[in-house]
């Protein structure tokens, strides 16, 4: 075996310092599989009209003309179809990343700008930069190939950047009709979670209505994989993040049962639904995880606090130290915060106070605390001020608590060491209590994307310009199928406004496209429960490993080793579903 010497290795490095990393490169490499209808030519089928999720009458008020369109199927072009003007015209199309960073954004804009170049008649694609903003401010970057084949396969929303900008007033619908006229676009894609999307249907109403050609589409997006539905599978980017936080996690499970000296409070991003956390669970058994859902669900009967998650996680511990187990790992989502009946009578209340404040974070230290009913003044004096601080911070322009910023597993982790102090002062626990408090958050959004959401979002970026090309508006693109190998994957297109509900934001009733929290009575949820109890005691640590192009294929080769064990799981519940609906008939 040869060495380099002392030189050549200090100019090795200096070479590798300067140059992209290998598997960088190796990425921009890698070409996304595609379902079979996308790599030729297509015609689209209508399936029926669509009603919206709920509230018929006020949705179709505001939406009069895009409510009650039908979805779209992708079929190969073999079908003759008439009515579906079949162009290979030239399109001039604008996107932009919207919300939060999600692994694979940039695999859509590549799909969209391969399908805009392939029948090369000029087409251009343009990017808004720094999210909706860009529309309104008309500040954009025209994608290059050049430019994009470093983004391929890559991570990060920072080609065009993103931003959480909501366009609704006057003036900002008015200058995103004028950007749109001013580089006279065909089309616009938003890709974004269900606030953005609601944002797309905005706009594409308020474009009909001011004869504007610009067609909208919406993508999608977000780690939290709370966009789902009948027709919508799995958002982008829950795929990568849940594989990212899995891997962090059973590294800590290891790194707890090695050390044998702390407990682990973990708190995994996801605003409102538990899904990340529940497939982390499902992923690597914790001794103990709280699902949001499970808390909201028992409000019904029983209203849960805070203090009955300090107690269940007291709980635990007393039970591991009389096996001299006094070490474990906590899984908590970042939402739960908002789902404890006390904390959440409190946030509402100072939802409402924030909007009184044009909006602005409110001082603790200077708060008048009398503003709060009865129950919430008793919370607010007994929390730390860390917490009081983060909880009264401005709200996104959506109107959500930003709960990143809420260390509730450092709360937690607080009351529960001086709940202990008093159980040894009473003799009812005599061990040493160390914990350790994790964040899992924004780590996650912005990793490489795993093999599934690079093939996934190469896919959505193709079906939004098929989707465009055929001037198809206020749609969002859907892709079936997905625990099947890509080729196997059904396209279409989903009104947007089929997706969407009534509720209460910024002290206002909005409509909004309706977020998908656990289902209680999924094969997901259902799995946790069948399995959680024989891990509090246990230390069955799972361990995933990390995400590399590919992994998954195992000895077996078989490609479903990739997906999410919920996108599996719920896809053997539709499928025994479907099974037993045709036995029926
Ligand atoms: P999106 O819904 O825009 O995808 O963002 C989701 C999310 O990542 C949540 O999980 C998290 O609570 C939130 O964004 C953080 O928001 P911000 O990026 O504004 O801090």
């Amino acid at each position: 075996m040869e060495f380099l010497s002392l030189q050549e290795t200090e100019a090795e490095a200096v070479d590798l310092i300067g140059s992209p990393a290998h598997l960088h490169t190796e990425r921009n490499l890698y070409q996304p599989k595609v379902p079979e209808v996308l790599s030729g030519k297509f015609s689209l089928q209508f399936t029926d009209g669509t009603t919206s999720y709920s509230d018929p009458d006020v949705v179709k008020q505001l939406f009069p003309s895009t409510y009650g369109q039908p979805g779209v199927i992708f079929v190969p072009e073999l079908v003759e179809i008439p009515d579906t003007p079949k162009v290979a015209r030239k399109l001039r199309v604008g996107c932009v990343f919207s919300g939060g960073p999600a692994p694979g954004g940039h695999n859509v804009v590549a799909g969209l700008f391969d399908f805009l170049t392939r029948e090369n008649n000029g087409s251009e694609l343009f990017g808004f930069l720094g999210g909706p903003s860009g529309i309104v401010e008309k500040i954009y970057r025209q994608v290059t190939e050049t430019e994009l084949e470093n983004y391929r396969n890559i991570g990060g929303f920072h080609y065009l950047g993103s931003g959480r900008t909501k366009i609704e007033t006057a003036e900002q619908l008015k200058r995103s009709v004028q950007t749109c006229v001013d580089l006279e676009l065909d089309g616009l894609v938003i890709i974004g979670g269900d606030d953005s999307n609601t944002n797309a249907a905005v706009l594409a109403e308020y474009f009909l209505k001011n004869d504007c050609k610009t067609c909208v589409v919406g993508i999608p997006k977000t780690i939290d994989g709370d966009l789902k539905n009948t027709f919508i599978e799995s958002s982008f980017g829950f795929d990568t993040a849940t594989k990212f936080y899995a891997n962090q996690t059973s590294n800590i499970c290891l790194d707890a049962i090695s050390a044998c000296k702390a407990y682990h409070f973990i708190r995994i991003m996801g605003r409102d639904a538990s899904h990340i956390t529940l497939e982390v669970a499902l992923q690597t058994h914790p001794n103990l995880v709280f699902i949001s859902e499970e808390y909201m669900a028992k409000h019904a009967k029983k209203s849960i606090t805070l203090m009955d998650v300090v107690n269940e996680i007291l709980h635990l511990i007393l039970e591991r130290a009389a096996l001299h187990k006094n070490y474990g790992v906590i899984v908590i989502p970042e939402g739960l915060i908002t789902h404890l009946s006390d904390m959440k009578q409190l946030i509402e209340e100072l939802n409402e106070l924030l909007v009184a404040n044009d909006n602005a974070a409110i001082d603790p230290l200077t708060f008048d605390t009398s503003k709060l009913s009865e129950s919430a003044q008793v919370l607010y004096a007994n929390l730390p001020d860390f917490i009081l601080r983060q909880m009264m911070l401005e709200r996104d322009p959506h109107g959500n608590v930003q709960v990143a910023t809420i260390e509730l597993e450092r709360l937690i982790g607080h009351m529960v060491r001086i709940q202990l102090e008093v159980f040894r002062e009473k003799k009812i626990y005599r061990s040493k209590f160390t914990y350790v408090c994790h964040y899992f958050g924004y780590e996650g959004r912005c990793g490489y994307p795993s093999q599934f959401d690079c093939d996934y979002c190469y896919s959505l970026g193709l079906t939004a310009g098929g989707l465009l090309e055929n001037q198809k508006t206020s749609m969002i693109a859907c892709i079936k199928n997905l625990h099947l190998p890509p080729s196997e994957w059904i396209v279409g297109g989903i009104p947007l406004t089929s997706m969407m509900t009534i509720e209460r934001r910024l002290g206002h009733m909005k409509p909004v496209i309706r977020k998908q929290l656990v289902d209680l009575h999924g094969l997901p949820f259902r799995s946790l429960l069948k399995y959680r109890e024989s891990w509090k005691l246990n230390d069955d640590y799972r361990v995933p490993g990390p995400i590399q192009l590919g992994n998954g294929s195992g000895k077996s080769g078989r490609s479903e080793e990739l997906r999410t064990l919920t996108l599996l799981l719920e896809a053997q519940q539709r499928l025994k579903q479907q099974k037993e609906d045709d036995q029926k008939k």
